[in-house]
C-alpha cells in the first residue's frame, strides 16, 4: 500500500507528528516535510495524507484546507494556532478549587457565539462545591440555553453524559489552568502526558501540548489552560452579540452606539436592573469591553 493515506493530527512536535491513521487505532509519528522553504505546522485537528516508505517510515504529504481554526495569543502578544476544524467548545470551568471564574467562561461562550460555533458549559469538582451553588450556576446556563452539565472526572461520575453529548462532534477541551481538563480526557480514554514532563515538575501536570483523541464519530482536543483566548480587539457592539440574552435588549438602546455601560436609555442596563440578565453575565460583560 503505497498511496496516500488519510489521518487525523493528534499532537505535534518540532519536526514531526502523531497521527491516527482513520484505519488504525494507534497514533504513528510521522515526519513533516519541508514545504515551499518553510515548515508547515499542522495542529491537532487537522486532516493530512500521510505516504508510509518502505522503511515504514511515515511522512506526511499534505495538509488539507482548514474549516474553521482556534488561535490564542502568546505572552509576546502573537497568535499562535492551538487546533483546527474544531465545531464545538466544550468549556470546562471547576466549581471550586480553582474557584469559578465566570469571565473566562464567558468569554469563551462569546467567542463561540461570534464564531458561530457550538458550545456547552462542564462543571467539574462538585465533590469540592455547596450543592446549591452548583445547581445555580447550572441553572444560570440551562436557562441561557447551553449544553450543561457536572462531573467529577477523577470519580469517574456522569463521564458517560459527557461522552454521549460529545457524539460526533469535533470538540476543543478550554478553560483555565487547574480545572479538570486533562482528567475528562483520560476519563473519556485519551492518552494522558506522553513524553511530556510537566513544567512544574512531578505533582503538578499542567497540559503544555495540545492532543487529540479520536472518539466512535468525531474527536476531542486537550489544550494548555487557556487564559488569553481571543476575543481580540472588538465593540461593544459586536460584544454584545456573543451574551445571547443581550441581543433583544441591546436592540433597544436609545443610542445606536450604546456601549451598555453608562448610556441612560440602555435597554441592556434596563434588563439587568429588572433581573432579565444575570448580575455574574453583565460583569463579565463589562470587564470584557472595558479590556478591549
Ligand atoms: N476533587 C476533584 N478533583 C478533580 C476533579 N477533576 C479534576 N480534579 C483534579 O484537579 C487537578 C487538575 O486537573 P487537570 O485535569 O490536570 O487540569 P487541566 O485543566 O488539564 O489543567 P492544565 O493542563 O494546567 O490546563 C488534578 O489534580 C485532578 O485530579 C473533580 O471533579 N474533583
Ligand atoms: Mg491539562
Ligand atoms: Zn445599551
Amino acid at each position: 500500500m503505497n498511496g496516500p493515506r488519510r489521518g487525523l493530527v493528534v499532537s505535534t512536535g518540532k519536526n514531526a507528528a502523531w497521527i491516527c491513521l482513520d484505519d488504525e487505532t494507534q497514533p504513528r509519528l510521522a515526519q513533516l516535510r519541508r514545504q515551499t522553504g518553510k515548515r508547515f505546522m499542522p495542529v491537532p485537528g487537522d486532516v493530512v495524507y500521510v505516504r508510509i516508505l518502505e522503511d515504514e517510515k511515515t511522512v506526511v504529504d499534505r495538509v488539507e484546507p482548514r474549516t474553521f481554526h482556534l488561535e490564542r495569543r502568546t505572552i509576546d502578544g502573537r497568535a499562535k494556532t492551538i487546533a483546527a476544524n474544531v465545531d464545538t467548545l466544550a468549556t470546562v470551568t471547576a466549581l471550586a478549587d480553582p474557584a469559578p471564574r465566570l469571565v473566562t467562561l464567558d468569554q469563551l461562550l462569546a467567542f463561540a457565539e461570534l464564531e458561530s460555533i457550538d458550545a456547552m458549559v462542564v462543571l467539574t469538582k462538585p465533590d469540592l462545591s455547596d450543592p446549591a451553588a452548583t445547581r445555580d450556576l447550572a441553572g444560570l446556563y440551562t436557562r441561557l440555553g447551553y449544553r450543561t452539565l457536572f462531573l467529577n472526572p477523577k470519580a469517574g461520575e456522569n463521564v458517560e453524559a459527557l461522552r454521549e453529548a460529545l457524539q460526533g462532534r469535533h470538540a476543543l477541551l478550554c478553560g483555565n489552568s487547574g480545572v479538570g481538563k486533562s482528567s475528562i480526557f483520560r476519563a473519556l480514554g485519551g492518552e494522558g502526558h506522553v513524553g511530556e514532563v510537566s513544567r512544574h515538575g512531578i505533582g503538578r501536570q499542567t497540559t503544555t501540548v495540545a492532543r487529540l483523541y479520536r472518539l466512535p464519530s468525531g474527536f476531542l482536543i486537550d489544550s494548555p489552560g487557556v487564559n488569553e483566548f481571543g476575543l481580540g480587539r472588538i465593540t461593544p457592539g459586536e460584544l454584545v452579540q456573543g451574551f445571547r440574552e443581550m441581543r433583544e435588549p441591546a436592540a433597544t438602546c436609545r443610542f445606536t452606539d450604546c456601549t451598555h455601560l453608562v448610556e441612560p436609555g440602555c435597554g441592556v442596563q434596563a434588563a439587568v436592573a429588572d433581573g432579565r440578565i444575570a448580575e455574574s453575565r453583565y460583569t463579565s460583560y463589562k470587564s470584557l469591553a472595558q479590556a478591549s
